[in-house]
């Protein structure tokens, strides 16, 4: 007998074909038992949505969300729209017991986050927060090398997320780019994955201390929009940028680490760009998500003389996951991490078991965000 799941998916451009890929993948190098059925797609151009349903294989159609959350044909909601949206449809999709995963931020300011966790726990249904990263296997190798004591007392966490598609002021103003809709700018969308790969990685924050920048305060209003990649009208009227172009801060962690943090989408050559450094009394490990399959390792008990950093290969069976895609050195990339963590969520409804990263991750990282801010905007350091 199969294992039936009814999904209901929010949103359809970048997001959403990732996560439709990934309910695509699941069975197919997952597990066969599962029969996930595409119930419906929601988004507000009926035209856009429509051929979305077709392309991804939905049997269905929405473009109002409160109909969308409450259809009895739907177990799980997956929010894919963007951040604006996230608190109020949680929310109702929890009232109306749906299992919930939602990208990241969670929401707008910490206390939206507050509420969709306090929602989902008293409905006592399943959520989980995007944060794809922590399921690329050489994040979990790192993971297994840090619980297993390889690195020692950890030190230092050194991260940075940085991206280029901006820099140009001719960029148009895209929603990514308003406060009222993204909540933040590079801040929220990239040094959110840094902050809960550093909670994941290192753990609790204690104190942070930013500094944040809009380098272009104006740009022509947006016409179009498809993934990264935007159009304005010739002539198009102007418009304030009320999100920060860069994030920049200091932590001290609860166990003494201190770390470093740097989020921006004005780095030139940096596409997607997410790395960081983790230093122990033992030794260190790196990532650069644009070598995904990569963890570089230095082990200070190695022979002196012949001591460096080692790159593994993370694609063999005993590494995270990669028994089930392909044979040792037949990479894997940035999708694979969604099917990971969708896999995750699946399980986890069918398993009943807790899910992970959850909304109680999603609250923590909205925390880490809202103290940063504060910090710009008083100077100083504030504690968590
Ligand atoms: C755009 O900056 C973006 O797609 C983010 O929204 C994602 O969270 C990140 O993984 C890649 O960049």
């Amino acid at each position: 007998m199969k294992k039936e799941i009814n999904v209901g998916l929010l949103g359809y451009k970048f997001m959403g074909k990732a996560h439709a890929n990934a309910y695509a993948r699941i069975p197919l190098f997952f597990s066969p038992d599962y029969k996930i059925n595409l119930k419906a797609i929601c988004g507000r151009d009926e035209k856009g949505v429509a051929e979305a349903a077709q392309t991804f294989g939905f049997e269905g159609y929405e473009t109002d969300w409160q109909r969308f959350t409450s259809r009895e044909d739907v177990d799980v909601v997956d929010i894919t729209a963007p951040s604006n949206f996230h608190h109020p449809v949680a929310i109702k999709a929890a009232e109306n017991k749906k299992h919930i995963f939602c990208e990241k931020p969670l929401a707008l300011t910490t206390a939206m986050a507050e509420e969709m966790l306090a929602a989902a726990r008293e409905n006592n249904v399943k959520h989980q927060i995007g944060f794809n990263y922590r399921f690329a296997p050489a994040v979990l190798l790192a993971k297994k090398l840090i619980n297993e004591g390889k690195l020692g007392q950890i030190y230092h966490f050194r991260g940075a997320y940085l991206q280029d598609w901006i820099v140009d002021p001719a960029f148009p103003l895209v929603w990514r780019l308003d406060k009222n809709v993204a909540g933040s700018g590079s801040h929220g969308d990239l040094g959110a994955h840094v902050i809960d790969l550093a909670r994941f990685l290192v753990g609790e924050f204690s104190a942070v201390i930013g500094m944040s920048k809009t380098f272009i305060k104006e740009r022509p209003i947006v016409e179009q929009m498809t993934g990264l990649s935007a159009t304005a009208r010739e002539g198009a009227k102007m418009g304030e940028v009320t999100v920060d172009d860069a994030t920049l801060f200091l932590t001290q962690f609860a166990n003494g680490a201190l770390g470093s943090f740097e989020a921006t989408r004005f780095s030139y050559g940096h596409d997607n760009d997410l790395r960081f450094e983790i230093n122990g009394s033992k030794g260190s490990v790196r990532f650069n998500l644009e070598r995904i399959n990569e963890l570089e390792y230095f082990n200070a008990e190695d022979e002196s003389g012949l001591r460096g950093f080692r790159t593994i290969q993370v694609t063999h069976p005993m590494h995270p996951y990669m028994d089930k895609w392909w044979p040792p050195g037949h990479v894997i990339g940035y999708e694979h991490t969604f099917v990971h963590e969708l896999y995750e969520f699946l399980e986890a409804i069918d398993k009943n078991k807790k899910t992970s990263p959850d909304f109680y991750d999603g609250v923590m990282c909205c925390k880490v965000l809202d103290a940063v801010e504060e910090s710009v905007r008083k100077k100083e350091w504030v504690e968590i």
